[in-house]
């Protein structure tokens, strides 16, 4: 048998990396992607990667400082995810684990999956007791709040390279708007083609009754986030008595936020994101709670991890695809005729380039 692993050390580099397709949100436009990627080294010499997505530069240099404290809790401790998360939960209780503690968190548990995995020789899906498979992935570089021409023109570009589902953002300031941009992108795309749009929490629950309603006829696949994200009252509204589905998840943090949700109605699809979940252990919990709920669970952003939870989750729709830590991955994700493959090496798949690390080094 081998013995288990222990923790050597937790290193962190913080890059800000460029996106080919700027982020245009309705809260903003994020043109570079800050990422703070962490290495997690063992006694036994296997070393196991994640990265997270810090949204800001400072953002990145706290989420540096955070992981620096989860190691002073976990040195010398076995690789063992279910426990670290329990310990290093508890010890966030006091200064509250909402928000940049729970995405350090996250880190140190895709880390120890991926050191798990490596040390076994498979692929974390099959360490999860799936099998390496294409998972459904839908595009969402791109796409923000450009105008109806351009926002057709750059989808045909993406459903050109490939996708077969793509997101749009919304949220301008009027109705009309949102419905000349989703109009002009529906005309620009073959029949068939998925479209999914996201508000970021944008809108007052009068305002997403009244859009919701109005996107009723256009065939979108989903709206996503329209109402603030923690109004689960509010969401349950929207999603009652508007027809298309409802989509949120990626601000849960935890699955005790996610229960709540549930419990509230408050969407017909959900989508954590892995970081604010709780990594892979919060992922298979989360997947077990839509599953029970019968409700389909999307990802939101980490595709490279994403892709092997989905094979594993009894409910999964759709990976979101982004490309942004593409540049500093070794080989990055690959996404075929709209499906994502889950690379068959130990592990996520992920391996840094060293060069373009050094390059994007965020000072
Ligand atoms: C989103 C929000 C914040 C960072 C990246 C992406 C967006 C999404 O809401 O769902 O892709
Ligand atoms: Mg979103």
């Amino acid at each position: 048998m081998t013995p288990p692993l222990t923790i050597r050390d937790l290193r962190t580099r913080a890059v800000r990396v460029p996106m080919r397709r700027p982020l245009g949100t309705s809260r903003g436009v994020v043109r570079e992607a800050p990422l703070v990627l962490v290495d997690l080294d063992t006694d036994q010499g296997v070393t196991g990667h994640a990265y997270l997505w810090a949204y800001t530069d400072n953002g990145a240099r706290a989420l540096c400082i955070l992981v620096a404290e989860v190691l002073s809790m976990v040195r010398g401790d076995q690789v063992a995810p279910a426990v670290l998360h329990r310990k290093v939960s508890a010890r966030f209780t006091l200064i509250g684990r909402e928000g940049l503690p729970q995405m350090a968190l996250s880190a140190l548990d895709v880390a120890a999956w991926d050191a798990l995995a490596r040390a076994a020789g498979l692929p974390l899906v099959r360490m999860l007791g799936g099998e390496v498979r294409p998972v459904p992935a839908y595009n969402s570089n791109g796409l923000g709040l450009v105008g109806p021409e351009a926002a057709a023109a750059e989808a045909q570009e993406i459903v050109g390279e490939g996708f077969r589902a793509i997101k749009l953002r919304l949220g301008y300031p009027t109705l009309a708007e949102d419905l000349a941009a989703v109009r002009a992108v529906m005309r620009a795309v073959p029949a068939g083609t998925r479209v999914l749009i996201d508000y970021n929490q944008a809108l007052s629950v009068a305002e997403a009754l009244h859009r919701g309603r109005a996107l009723d006829g256009e065939g979108v696949a989903w709206i996503e986030e329209p109402v603030r994200h923690d109004d689960y009252l509010g969401c349950a509204r929207v999603a009652r008595e508007v027809a298309t589905p409802i989509q949120i998840g990626e601000n849960f943090i935890g699955t005790h936020q996610m229960a709540a949700a549930i419990e509230a109605e408050a969407s017909d699809f959900v989508m954590p994101d892995l970081a604010r979940i709780g990594g892979v252990t919060g992922w298979l919990r989360a997947a077990g709670l839509a599953e029970a709920a019968g409700l389909e669970m999307s990802s939101h952003l980490f595709p490279e991890v994403s892709a092997h939870l989905l094979a594993v989750t009894p409910t999964a729709h759709f990976l979101e695809y982004v490309d942004w830590a593409a540049p500093i991955l070794k080989e990055p994700l690959r996404v075929e005729e709209g499906m994502a493959e889950i690379p068959d090496r130990p592990g996520t798949g992920i391996e840094w380039n060293e060069d373009a690390v050094r390059r994007y080094a965020l000072e």
